[in-house]
């Protein structure tokens, strides 16, 4: 093989740990340095390639034979090491094995089918609105009462799960979460209650337990059709429960601290409620509730003047790449309804891109909906304090006074 003379300059290294708690909880210094040393940088801690431009990682994120996911998309390499679960069959997979799991839930949780809990779900966003409002006065912590009990109130009925043991459903996502990361304190706090958790989840996917309809009995129906083996949908309905409720909490929790800390946005949304799903989007860029993903190098792969070694794993940054200057402008940090957020990679891009991202819209349309039906202004009542975790950009508390129409 011929070598073409590249320009002889060096990959920049980072000693800063991503994942150690100062980050976590305030990213975005850090985002903005990896950004500006370069499309690639080197993460000497864990031996990683990160990417925080929007270019790569865009880029790796579409590049699934480059990149892959079977691997592990955590800091894990499944390479070497055994994963802490069964793989999940269309997170960490690759083709074509990922293809027929990821085809069936596609259509279960596509535009199409959620057309008939549209009416109801902004239904039961009326009716939690006006509870929240009655019961807790206009002043409140916005994460249990709206951001966490709006989605445990419609998605568990909406897969189709018996109503005990639900508390155990944000937990077990907050570890897989945390999972992803390195073996730090987050993961080893959440590790005495995994094989209760886990033992929990397995237990939903049966078909037995399932309610008679919904997306997990959807699911067995496709087994039925032979388009996944029953052996898949049990982990295919997993993926549900595991990837649908924490993330969707804190999705929420993003857009109405952003209305909160931006009261002309607000006043906008008001004015033409139709934005709601647009504001999701933008806050779903603005604050990338999944912050962080990795993948796999499958080949030595060369960028921006280097060679990422196969098998090495590079850590894509969502959250700079959706902050990042050279795509989204000077203005790249405004929480702007003005703006056009599509193309963001908060909820990734290419053949993994997530695949409830219909319900989590259809969740945030019904829940800001119904806010801007009853309530004028949103102000934060007190200081928001962070959740942390390995992956997700969370809250733990979001304390809101909201003035009623
Ligand atoms: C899964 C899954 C998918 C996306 C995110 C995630 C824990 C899990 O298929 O289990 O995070």
């Amino acid at each position: 093989m011929t070598l073409t003379a590249e320009p002889a300059h060096d990959l920049p290294t980072s000693d800063v740990d991503p994942f150690c708690p100062e980050v976590l909880e305030d990213p975005l210094p850090f985002h903005a340095a990896l950004r500006e040393a370069g499309p690639v940088v080197h993460l000497r801690r864990y031996d990683v390639f990160a990417f925080a431009r929007y270019e790569q990682v865009r880029a790796a994120l579409v590049d699934w034979q480059g990149f892959q996911s079977a691997a592990g998309v955590g800091l894990s390499n499944f390479r070497h090491e055994k994963p802490w679960r069964p793989p999940s069959l269309l997170l960490e997979a690759d083709p074509p094995r990922h293809d027929a799991p990821r085809r069936v839930l596609q259509k279960i949780l596509g535009p199409r089918a959620l057309r008939k809990l549209h009416e109801a779900w902004l239904a039961d966003a009326d009716r939690l609105v006006d509870e929240v409002l009655d019961a807790q006065g206009p002043e409140f912590d916005a994460v249990p009462h709206l951001t966490e009990a709006f989605p445990l109130r419609v998605f568990p009925d909406a897969v189709g799960i018996p109503q005990e043991g639900r508390e155990h459903l944000l937990p077990y996502g907050d570890h897989a979460f945390n999972a992803f990361g390195p073996a730090n304190e987050l993961v080893e706090k959440g590790a005495p209650r995994v094989g209760e958790l886990s033992a929990w989840v397995a237990a939903q996917c049966a078909r037995e337990v399932l309610a008679p309809e919904g997306f997990g009995a959807d699911i067995w129906a496709a087994s039925d059709r032979g388009d996944i083996t029953p052996e898949q949908a049990p982990l295919v309905v997993r993926s549900l429960l595991t990837a649908g409720v924490d993330t969707t909490v804190h999705g929420l929790s993003a857009v109405l601290c952003a209305f909160a800390t931006h009261p002309e946005q607000w006043r906008r949304l008001r004015e033409e409620p139709g934005l709601a799903r647009v504001a999701f989007d933008e806050a779903v860029r603005w604050e990338s509730p999944v912050q962080t993903f990795f993948r796999t190098a499958t080949r030595d792969v060369p960028i921006g003047g280097h060679v990422i070694p196969d098998g090495h794993k590079i850590l894509m940054f969502l959250g700079a790449a959706n902050r990042d200057p050279a795509r989204w402008g000077p203005d790249a940090d405004a929480f702007d309804l003005a703006r056009d957020p599509s193309g963001h990679v908060g909820f990734g891009m290419g053949i993994h891109q997530c695949v409830g991202q219909h319900v989590a819209r259809l969740e945030a349309e019904a829940l800001l909906t119904a806010l801007a039906r009853r309530v004028e202004t949103i102000e934060l009542a007190g200081p928001p304090r962070r959740h942390l975790n390995n992956t997700l950009r969370a809250w733990e508390a979001l304390p809101v006074r909201l003035r009623p129409a």
